[in-house]
């Protein structure tokens, strides 16, 4: 048994048949990505009892989601409840006597009307490409009994429509207060709202309180994006004012060999200096964005068994084949599978966006608008003459280098936003390639251009910081909201 529902919590039990995506439903729309909150299964039955999931704010609880283990036995469970009631229509009482009298044989039925029974409403999920049978029905007329604001809510799968769809939104719309579509897979932020809104449409007696949670909730989002802001500035700044150096011993100086030996390793600690710092500002944003199943970077080990033949290793990497070809020749590599392999090795143990510098610079801005884009990784390098000692690197001479980091950020950021917290599988946060920089306004390019100019030489112009800051603001609400 679950503690009582406070009576000035409004709350919802999600309810449905098994494995219609109600743990899915309830996952996305409160942004829990971890399986050991909430159990989102193909494997039936694994939701025994009722789960209360409380949104809380400050210390107030101002909603409250119940998973249900959903229907086993509709149609048996209707006509139990009404031998139980006998002529006309049961209501509360009728249920009451059920959820008290009935054995075991209706565990799942007992449970999920326990806490309409304390006054829960009901978010009922159908997934509309199943075909509508008669236990849904029995379904839909238990809950309708029930008297609680009800919302059907249709779980198109990946968008996916059944031919009896128009047949489950009519019925639906017959016992139902409202009906809505969803897809716990990839809804968004704003449909996540929209859901919410939708139910205080039907919840009246806790109107203010749903009101203001929407209102928090609204709140907290843009306190996130001025966050992710703020990592965004953090990152750019320290990355392009990065520079590692080195001293040179007289017998470098004097061998080329060896001086070239130094700058190489002097230029792996710049990548991987840099691509620290490509990490850290990732795993913030996935912390402020709360996912945990989503990597900023591919693991080394990822690799060892890649195949090679597989088109769907290719997407992994995201990069398609003849990208990176493009790549490999763009870099002067000789042609073949095994230098685009060495190129992917090192690009992803390097870092995401490093690993675009490296092996993707030119497909990133595939399309060719911007043909003056080449990175040029030695760009940086210099022999201090004064001392005659020190090697410095970075950062890069080319113009283009903050942009391609801040196009690697934004459509990574982009990524994170459409991801869904119902769904279990890993995913690599990876870039599609697709500019988004060369979109912004002129003015924005310009702003960016001055400030990034001031980070390369090592002193951040403080005073452009606020219209910066501002700048990015506008850049990551056009990344969320734009549509892929
Ligand atoms: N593709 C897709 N799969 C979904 C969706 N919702 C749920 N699923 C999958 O369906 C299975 C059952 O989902 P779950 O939420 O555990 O169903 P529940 O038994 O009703 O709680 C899981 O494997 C989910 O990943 C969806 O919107 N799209
Ligand atoms: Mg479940």
């Amino acid at each position: 048994m679950n503690p009582p529902l406070p009576a000035d919590v409004p709350a919802f039990a999600v309810v449905g048949r098994v494995n219609m995506g109600k743990s899915a439903v309830i996952a996305t729309l409160l942004e829990i990505d971890d399986n050991e909150l909430v159990r989102v299964s193909p494997t039936p039955g694994e939701t025994t009892r009722c789960q209360p999931h409380r949104v809380v704010f400050g210390d107030k609880e101002c909603v409250r989601f119940i998973d249900t283990p959903g229907f086993s036995r509709p149609v048996e469970a209707l006509r139990a409840i009404q031998r139980l009631h006998g002529e006309g229509t049961p209501g509360l009482e009728t249920l009451r006597k059920f959820v008290a009298e009935a054995g075991e044989d209706f565990g799942d039925e007992k449970r999920l009307l326990e806490p309409l029974l304390e006054g829960a409403g009901v978010l009922y999920i159908v997934d509309p490409a199943k075909p509508l049978r008669d236990d849904f029905l029995a379904e839909m007329e238990i809950l309708r009994w029930t008297g609680r604001p009800r919302l059907g809510l249709l779980n198109r799968r990946d968008g996916s429509t059944g031919p009896d769809e128009e047949e489950w939104r009519s019925r639906l719309g017959t016992s139902f207060n409202l009906v809505r579509t969803f897809d716990a897979h990839h809804a968004r932020y704003d449909e996540r709202l929209r859901l919410l809104k939708a139910l205080l449409e039907i919840e009246e007696t806790h109107r203010p309180l749903l009101e203001e949670t929407i209102r928090l909730i609204e709140n907290e989002w843009s306190g996130r994006r001025e966050e992710a802001a703020e990592t965004i500035i953090t990152f750019l700044e320290s990355a392009l004012g990065l520079q590692v150096r080195a001293t040179l011993e007289e017998r470098d100086l004097s061998i080329p060999a060896r001086r070239e030996k130094k700058a190489q390793e002097l230029s792996k600690k710049y990548f991987s200096r840099l691509a620290d710092i490509e990490r850290g500002c990732f795993s913030d944003l996935l912390k402020i964005y709360r996912h945990h199943l989503l990597k900023a970077d591919h693991d080394a080990d990822t690799f060892q068994s890649i195949d090679l033949e597989c088109r769907e290793t290719w997407s992994k990497l995201g990069l398609s084949r003849t990208q990176l070809v493009a790549v490999s020749s763009a870099i002067g590599a000789s042609a073949g599978l095994a230098v685009d392999v060495g190129t992917v090795f090192f690009s992803h143990g390097a870092g995401t966006v490093i690993g675009a510098l490296l092996g993707g610079g030119a497909a990133w801005f595939k399309g060719g608008s911007l043909p003056d884009l080449r990175i040029s990784l030695t760009g940086g390098v210099k022999l201090a003459t004064g001392e005659g000692k020190a090697l410095t690197m970075g950062p890069p001479k080319n113009q283009n280098f903050p942009w391609v980091l801040l196009d690697g950020v934004l459509t990574r950021y982009r990524r994170m936003l459409a991801r869904a917290h119902g769904r279990r599988d890993e995913e690599i946060l990876a870039g599609d390639g697709s500019g988004f920089t060369r979109h912004f306004p002129s003015d924005r390019r310009a702003l960016l251009g001055k400030w990034f100019n001031s980070c390369l030489k090592g002193s951040p112009n403080r005073a452009l910081e606020p219209e910066v800051f501002e700048a990015l603001l506008s850049s990551l609400t056009e990344a969320g909201e734009y549509n892929q």
